[in-house]
Order: C-alpha cells, then sequence, then structure tokens
C-alpha cells in the first residue's frame, strides 16, 4: 500500500504514540547550508568517502582528512541550526511533545555530527524560558565534527573557540573539486601539512583527529539507542538517505514491531519502504508543518 501523505492522519497517530523516535540524517541541515553526503552537491559525489572518513584514510593521509574536516567545521560553525531543527528540539521539551501526543516519550538520533541540534535546543530553551537539561537526552550516534580524540592517550575533549584549530589549516583553502583529486593517489593538489603541523593534544602532544564515527567504528550510544528503538512505535525519519547501518535498519525495526513510520524527505528513499506516511519536500516545511 502507499503510503499516506495526509497530516491528519499522521497527527492522529502521533497521538496515539507512546514512544516516538525521530532519526535524522544530514537532509535535516541542508538548510543551514551544509552539504549532504548523497544528494546533488553532496560530499560524496566530489569526494571518495573511503579516502576520508575512515581510520584507514587518517592513518595514510592526515593532512588530507584534516583539511576536510576543517573545512567541515568552519562550515558547522558559521552555519545556524533552521526550522526543522527547531521543531525537534521543541518536541524533546515534554511539555511541547504533550500537547501533540499527550502520553508519549521523545527520542532524538542524530546521524549528524554538526551540532546544530544542540544549538536549536539551547535556542528553544532561551525562548521559552527553559533550562536545555530539562529536555530529553537526544544521541549524536556519529559523533561531533567539534570534538577531538588524541591518538595517543585518547583523551576526547571538544573545542569550538579556536577556528581554524592551528597555523597550517588556516592556511589551506578549499579542498579541490575534481573528484578524481581525492580518490586515493593524485593528491597533488593538497597541502601536504606535516604530521607535527597538525592538530596536537594538550596533553600529551599526540596526533588529535575528529571526533566523529568513520565507516568501520561502532557508532556512539549503541546501548540506549538499541533500547529505544526496540521500544518505539512511531518513527520520524528526517532528511537521511537511509543507507548507512545502523540508522539505516531502524524504521524498519519500528515496522517489523508493529509501529509506524514518517518519511520525511525530498525525494523518495531506500527508508519508503517501510513509510506508513510519507511527506516529500524540505523537512524545514515540511516537519514543522505535520507537528504543529
Ligand atoms: C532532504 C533535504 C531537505 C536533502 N529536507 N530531506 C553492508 C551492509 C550493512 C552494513 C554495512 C555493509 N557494509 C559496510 C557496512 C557498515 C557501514 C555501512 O553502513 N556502510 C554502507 C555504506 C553500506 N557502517 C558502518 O561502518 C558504521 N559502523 C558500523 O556499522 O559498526 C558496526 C556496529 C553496528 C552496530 C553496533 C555495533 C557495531 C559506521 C558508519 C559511520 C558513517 N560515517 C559518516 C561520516 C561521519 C563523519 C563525517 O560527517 O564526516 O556519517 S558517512 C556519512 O553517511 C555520515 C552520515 O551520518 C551518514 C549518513 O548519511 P545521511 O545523513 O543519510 O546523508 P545522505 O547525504 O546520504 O542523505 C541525505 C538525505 O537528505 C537524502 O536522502 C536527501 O534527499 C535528503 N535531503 N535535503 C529533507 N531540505
Ligand atoms: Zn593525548
Amino acid at each position: 500500500m502507499s503510503p499516506s501523505t495526509s497530516v491528519t492522519a499522521f497527527r492522529e497517530a502521533l497521538k496515539q504514540s507512546k514512544n516516538i523516535i525521530a532519526v535524522a540524517g544530514a537532509g535535516l541541515s541542508a538548510a543551514s547550508g551544509i552539504p549532504t553526503f548523497r544528494g546533488a552537491g553532496g560530499y560524496w559525489k566530489k569526494y571518495n568517502a573511503m579516502s576520508l572518513a575512515t581510520p584507514e584514510a587518517f592513518e595514510e593521509n592526515p593532512s588530507l582528512v584534516w583539511q576536510f574536516y576543517h573545512y567541515r567545521r568552519m562550515k558547522a560553525l558559521s552555519s545556524r541550526p533552521n526550522a526543522a531543527h527547531v521543531a525537534i528540539s521543541m518536541i524533546s521539551f515534554p511539555d511541547f511533545l504533550r500537547e501533540i501526543a499527550p502520553e508519549a516519550k521523545f527520542t532524538f538520533i542524530t546521524q549528524n555530527v554538526d551540532g546544530l541540534s544542540a544549538r536549536a535546543l539551547k535556542e528553544v530553551a532561551a525562548k521559552a524560558g527553559k533550562e536545555p537539561s530539562q529536555a530529553v537526552p537526544f544521541y549524536e550516534m556519529h559523533g561531533r565534527i567539534l570534538d577531538l580524540i588524541c591518538t595517543s592517550c585518547g583523551r576526547r575533549s571538544t573545542n569550538q573557540d579556536e577556528a581554524p584549530l592551528c597555523p597550517a589549516l588556516a592556511a589551506t583553502g578549499a579542498l579541490p573539486t575534481d573528484p578524481n583529486t581525492l580518490s586515493g593517489v593524485d593528491t597533488e593538489e593538497v597541502a601536504d601539512i606535516p604530521l607535527e603541523e597538525l592538530p596536537r593534544c594538550e596533553d600529551c602532544g599526540g596526533l588529535l583527529r575528529p571526533g566523529v564515527v568513520w565507516f568501520g567504528e561502532t557508532p556512539l550510544h549503541m546501548e540506549q539507542i538499541d533500547g529505544v528503538v526496540a521500544q518505539a512505535d512511531m518513527c520520524l525519519v528526517v532528511g537521511t538517505s537511509s543507507t548507512v547501518y545502523p540508522a539505516a535498519s531502524y524504521a524498519s525495526e519500528v515496522a517489523e514491531n508493529g509501529g509506524k513510520v514518517a518519511v520525511f524527505n525530498l525525494e523518495r528513499t531506500e527508508g519508503d519502504s517501510d513509510a506508513d506516511f510519507l511527506f516529500l519536500g524540505p523537512c524545514e516545511q515540511t516537519l514543522p508543518e505535520a507537528l504543529f
């Protein structure tokens, strides 16, 4: 059966829900000016994911990987949350959620690393005269681009004050846009920053890496996420191509357990096969419209 596009039917289903989850991806932040990975203009259209987003890539060419993340870090810092982040933040406060789903708990799971959901939560809290801590916790399962992990001592820290993180990265321009340039071999156009000039640990002097989850690594908060997905009876799938696991499997798990799935995306995706509701269009419009 094809999914419903009725806002009224969606709101009715939401009202009946007891455990709502939202699983978000890069499309959530697209309206904030942050490129997606696989859409038009997405990173993986231009760059080879395996040369940039794996531990092996970092080991082989930390200078190249750091330049990619430097560019993304600067982009995240200069972007602002959009209406879709705000809508999700609103329902993260139990008394706002009660108005649309009186008996429900809500949990937000995001694959995004840009930190915009945390910033939206602070903005919503400030406007409503609340503390961000009054909202339910949310899970950034692929880490945070502003976090740093020391490859020697393992220390994890957040640095949102230094941008760029070091003079050598400040001196690099935007990454080249030739898709072949970063596919592994020909990296001539990219500055070759010596290891000692890349970001280093304040404690032990070790090489720092971005605090994100690369392919082949275990996503964060798995125990908590597995628990809430197993309990969920409504799954909102927002701006993700549903191609990267384990997040790609959450909607089908909810559907298999008898729950409802509502997809918010610009276009049809892998996630649609389980959708009871489908809202095609920019989520910064469709999500607030459907929720409130
Ligand atoms: C809009 C919009 C608008 C645009 N409004 N919509 C074979 C089978 C199963 C699994 C595997 C397999 N082979 C390998 C794996 C595992 C692998 C994997 O899934 N690979 C696939 C490619 C097949 N997964 C992993 O390795 C993960 N780890 C793992 O599985 O560990 C094992 C384990 C599991 C469970 C428990 C314990 C252990 C780790 C995955 C790490 C992914 N890392 C990245 C980079 C993060 C750092 C960084 O940011 O650089 O995460 S890759 C990239 O993809 C990033 C994203 O979070 C992730 C998902 O992408 P997303 O968000 O869906 O973006 P897009 O661009 O794909 O889609 C955007 C969507 O938005 C599009 O649909 C647009 O239409 C839409 N859109 N504008 C609404 N305005
Ligand atoms: Zn260290």
